[in-house]
C-alpha cells in the first residue's frame, strides 16, 4: 500500500485475532473503549460491569492513578535499560517486594514477560537445576489433563487442553500428564471439594512406570482456571507435594492466575498451606496493565546454578524486556496499591457473600454444577446437543448486551472480577447474570 494511502481504522482484518473466532467477531464486533475501576465502557458508550478482571489479572480494578503514574514517569526516566549483565534498580526492588509477600522459602525471582514465558522458563530451570547437581536423567516433565500452561512450546506440552495441543506436531517429548481432579460426585461443592485427593497417588503410577530418577518436575496449578475453575480436592495438593519431595522432584504451581489475591491470600501456595519449589505467576503482577511473569525459586534451587568459576554466566536463558524498567515500576506500583487497598487478602472476607450470591443461581435453566473459592465462580450449564460450547457462549454475548463480562469456556462460566468489587455489585453481577440464564 502506498505510505499516503491509510488503511480505514474501522478495517477489522488485518488483525488476526488471538484466542478468538475471528470470523464471527468481525460481522459483530464487541469493542472496549475505555476502562475505570469496575467498569469498561464499550464502543457504544455503554458501562460494562468486568467480572473477569479482564483476563483474570486486573486485579485493583481499573485506571488506578498510582500505576498509570509509575508507568509514565519511569517511560521518562529510564525508559530501557538491559538486564543481561547490567541493571537497574527498579528489577531489583521489585524482585525484593515480591519475595516480601511470596511464602518465605521463595527467595529469587526470574522475570518474563508473560505466564507463558514463566512457565517455559520454570521448565527450563527445572531441568537445568537437576543437570548442575549432576542428575542430569532428570529430564521427564509432568502436566496434568485439563490444565493450562500458557502457549509456549513447553508450556501445551505439560498442559492438558486437547485443542491447544493437536494441531501443534509431537510437542516436548517425555512428558506425562495427570488426571484432572474434576469429579462428577464433587457436583455444587461449596469451596474445596471433599472427593479426590488420591487422584495424587497417580504421580506414583507413573514414577512406577518411568523412575523416579528420570522425573524433573510436576507442573499444576493449584487451582485449575482455564478449563473452568477444577479445584483441588482437599488433601490432593499436600498429597502431591509429599509425593513430589518423597521422590526428588520438583513441584512447580502455576500462580498466573491464582497469584495476588484471587483465593484471599497473595498465593495459592499461601492459601492451601503447601509450598513448591518453584512459582510462576503474571497478569495481577502489573495489574494487567503491562506485559511482565515471574518465575519465583527456592534458595536451594537458585543456589545450586551458583557455582563454577564467577565469571560464567550461570542460567543461558532470559528475554530482551526481562525485568525491564516500566515493567516493574508498574509491578511496584501495583503492589503498593495492593497493599494499600488490602487487596491481597480482602477476597477471602467477600468470600462469603460471593459463594452464596453464586449458588443462588443454582435452580437456573441448564445449570449442571456451580463452584467456588475466594473470588473465582464456575456455573457450568448443560450443552446444547450437538453444538458444544454454545449455550454458554450465547449467554455471554447476551450478558456483554446486558452490562457484565464474563468469560466462558466450552459450557462453563468463570467469574473472576476485580479484587476491589463491593457486595452490591456482586449482587449486581450475579442478578444480571440470573437475567441472562433465565432468558436462555
Ligand atoms: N498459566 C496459567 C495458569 C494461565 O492461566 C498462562 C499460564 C499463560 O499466561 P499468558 O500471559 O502467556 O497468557 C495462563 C493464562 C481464560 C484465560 O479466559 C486464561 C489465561 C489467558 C487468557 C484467557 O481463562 N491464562
Amino acid at each position: 500500500m502506498p505510505l499516503d494511502r491509510k488503511p480505514a481504522p474501522n478495517d477489522l482484518s488485518a488483525f488476526w485475532m488471538p484466542f478468538t473466532a475471528n470470523r464471527q467477531f468481525k460481522t459483530a464486533p464487541r469493542m472496549l473503549v475505555a476502562a475505570q475501576d469496575m467498569h469498561y465502557t464499550a464502543a457504544d458508550g455503554r458501562q460494562v460491569l468486568d467480572g473477569t478482571a479482564g483476563l483474570w489479572c486486573c486485579n485493583a480494578g481499573h485506571g488506578r492513578p498510582r500505576i498509570t503514574r509509575a508507568i509514565s514517569e519511569m517511560a521518562g526516566t529510564l525508559d530501557y535499560a538491559p538486564s543481561f549483565q547490567m541493571g537497574h534498580p527498579t528489577a531489583f526492588e521489585l524482585a525484593n517486594r515480591l519475595v516480601e509477600i511470596a511464602p518465605p522459602e521463595m527467595e529469587h525471582v526470574f522475570y518474563t514477560n508473560s505466564g507463558s514465558e514463566a512457565v517455559d522458563t520454570a521448565l527450563k530451570i527445572a531441568l537445568a537445576y537437576h543437570r548442575a547437581r549432576g542428575e542430569g536423567s532428570r529430564t521427564r516433565l509432568i502436566g496434568r489433563e485439563r490444565g493450562y500452561h500458557g502457549v509456549g512450546f513447553g508450556g501445551i506440552s505439560v498442559g492438558g487442553i486437547v485443542s491447544n495441543r493437536r494441531m501443534f506436531g509431537t510437542l516436548l517429548a517425555g512428558v506425562d500428564h495427570l488426571p484432572h481432579t474434576h469429579l462428577p460426585e464433587n457436583r455444587m461443592t461449596r469451596g474445596q471439594p471433599q472427593h479426590g485427593a488420591e487422584l495424587a497417588d497417580d504421580l506414583e503410577r507413573i514414577v512406577a512406570l518411568h523412575g523416579a530418577d528420570t522425573i524433573a518436575a510436576v507442573i499444576v496449578e493449584p487451582m485449575a482456571g482455564s478449563t473452568g475453575v477444577l479445584l483441588p480436592p482437599k488433601g490432593y495438593l499436600e498429597r502431591l507435594r509429599e509425593i513430589t519431595r518423597k521422590h526428588g522432584i520438583l513441584l512447580i504451581f502455576d500462580e498466573v492466575i491464582t497469584g495476588f489475591g484471587r483465593l484471599g491470600s497473595p498465593f495459592a501456595a499461601q492459601h492451601f498451606g503447601v509450598v513448591p519449589d518453584i512459582m510462576t505467576c503474571a497478569k495481577g503482577l502489573t495489574n494487567g496493565v503491562i506485559p511482565m511473569g515471574a518465575v519465583l525459586t527456592s534458595g536451594a534451587i537458585h543456589d545450586a546454578f551458583m557455582q563454577g568459576p564467577e565469571h560464567v554466566i550461570e542460567l543461558f536463558h532470559g528475554y530482551t524486556y526481562s525485568g525491564n524498567p516500566i515493567s516493574s515500576a508498574a509491578g511496584i506500583a501495583t503492589l503498593e496499591t495492593y497493599i494499600e487497598d488490602g487487596l491481597l487478602t480482602r477476597a477471602a472476607s467477600l468470600a462469603g457473600h460471593w459463594e452464596k450470591a453464586l449458588h443462588a443461581l443454582a435452580d437456573h435453566p441448564h445449570v449442571i454444577d456451580i463452584r467456588n473459592m475466594g473470588l473465582i465462580g464456575a456455573i457450568e450449564l448443560a450443552p446444547i446437543e450437538g453444538a458444544p460450547g454454545k449455550r454458554a457462549f450465547d449467554a455471554f454475548v447476551r450478558a456483554f448486551e446486558a452490562g457484565i463480562l464474563i468469560r466462558v469456556t466450552g459450557d462453563i462460566i468463570a467469574l473472576s472480577p476485580p479484587l476491589t468489587i463491593s457486595e452490591a455489585q456482586i449482587d449486581e453481577l450475579m442478578d444480571t447474570l440470573g437475567q441472562v440464564l433465565k432468558a436462555g
